[in-house]
Formats: C-alpha cells, structure tokens, sequence
C-alpha cells in the first residue's frame, strides 16, 4: 500500500490517480461525520457549495433532515445545527439525513468526490479507517487534510501521521510512505501523541474556536483517539453512510 499526505485539496496533483482517499478534518467536520454516523444518522450529505445545498435538502422531508454546518466556525444562520460533535446526538440525529457544509471539510470531500473509494476520518475513528485499509489493502491511498481556507493545519496532519503510524506498526504489514508531507506528519504524530487534546488546543484552529467560546467538550470528544468504530463511507458522490 503506498500511501501520500496532501494537507490540503489545492494541494492534490491534477494527475493524482489513488483508488482511495481518506479525508481528514479533525477540527472538526470528520469527527462530527464519525459521530453523527454513530448515533444513527441516515447518512451525511455534504456539499462546499450552500446554494446546492439549499436546493438538495429541499427535496427531502423535513422531518427526516437536519442542516449542519459552519463558516468560520459559527453556525450557519437558518441552520439546525453548527459543527459541533457533541451536538450530534441520537435524539437529534437518528434516521435523519445530515446536509452538511462546513468552511474547508466539505471542500476536501468535493475534491476527491470522483474517487473510487472515500472514507473520512478524524482521531475518533483512526482505528476503524486503518483496519478497513489493512482488510481491503488498495495498492495506493491518498490522504488528504482540509486545512483551513488553503492553508495548513497542524491537526489535520497529527492524525493523517497517526493513521501512517498504526499502519507502518501492523505485523507484516507492506505500507511504504511516498512522500514528505507524510513523512512529516508521522513525525508529529510521535512527537505529540501523548498529549492529543494539548496539542489540538494550540493549533490556530483550536485557538480560533477558543476565541469563538468554550469548546471544551468538542476539545475533548475530538481528541478521544480509536474511541469509535464507524468507517464513514462514501456510497453516493458526496453522501457517506456508515460501513
Ligand atoms: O473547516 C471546517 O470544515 C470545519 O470543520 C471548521 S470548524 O471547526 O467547524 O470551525
């Protein structure tokens, strides 16, 4: 399995040709899809595009759907819900369709939504992510992280070097790193990963939501490492079910 590290969608080559790629926004659109997944939504409908969004949501009842999202880190006016994967409970979400878009998440989705194979994955689901690789063993995964509008996020990196790390560690395993970025990202990963939560608040990220209000719980649910099982999984393009 080779795998690549792009931090983020700008930063994937035209002539990119995985099979697969995971996304990754660990604050904090994927820990958000992980956990809406897990406490029962139908499926997450993502778009980067809000009007697209409105248009979609609107032909689906609206008892079984929920708009979820942010820009700049605050809820969308209008919506049901910001970004928050506390906010995703069972009793919010179960059987409903989540529309969602988000300010660089969705943006990532979008840009490897033709790939034959896209799951998402936050340090929640590490785990889960990584042995659904092992199991399928794609000759070639592209991981892509979401920055934050273009540029890169420390976090991001942090579990794209986490997921290289449980894969590089697997017995017999024939993973090879083919690029810098990721080579890199393992490297942080070793050096922070006894302090995840300490190292998600100093990001520019976190501190920006920090600004925003007490994030406490989301620090905390976001850094909760190989805490779920869920491969959030993309079936149609652009819509991710559990697997
Ligand atoms: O940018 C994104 O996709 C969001 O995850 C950012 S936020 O954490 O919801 O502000």
């Amino acid at each position: 399995m080779k795998l690549s590290y792009f931090h983020v969608a700008g930063d994937v080559p035209d002539d990119a040709h995985s099979q697969t790629a995971v996304v990754i926004d660990v604050l904090r659109a994927t820990t958000t899809i992980a956990c809406a997944l897990n406490n029962g939504a139908e499926a997450v409908q993502t778009f980067a595009d809000l009007t697209e969004l409105q248009n979609e949501s609107s032909d689906w009842k609206s008892s079984l759907r929920l708009l979820l999202g942010e820009r700049g880190g605050k809820m969308i006016d209008g919506f049901d819900l910001g970004n928050s994967p506390v906010a995703v409970t069972s009793d919010v979400v179960k059987g409903k369709r989540l529309f969602m878009s988000t300010t660089n998440g969705t943006r990532s989705l979008k840009r490897v939504s033709d790939t034959k194979v896209v799951y998402t994955m936050a340090l929640i689901n590490r785990r889960a992510v990584a042995e659904k690789l092992l199991l399928n063993q794609p000759e070639d995964v592209l991981i892509l992280g979401s920055g934050w509008e273009g540029s890169y996020s420390l976090e991001d990196s942090l579990a794209a070097g986490a997921l290289a790390a449980f894969l590089m560690e697997s017995p017999g395993n024939s993973c090879k790193v083919i690029n810098d970025e990721l080579l890199a990202a393992i490297a942080l990963w070793s050096a922070c990963k006894n302090d995840i939560e300490g190292c998600l608040r100093k990001t520019t990220h976190g501190q920006r939501l920090e600004r925003l209000g007490n994030h406490d719980d989301d620090f905390l649910c976001c850094s909760e490492l190989d805490s779920i099982s869920i491969v959030p999984t993309q079936r149609e393009k652009g819509v991710l079910f559990s697997l």
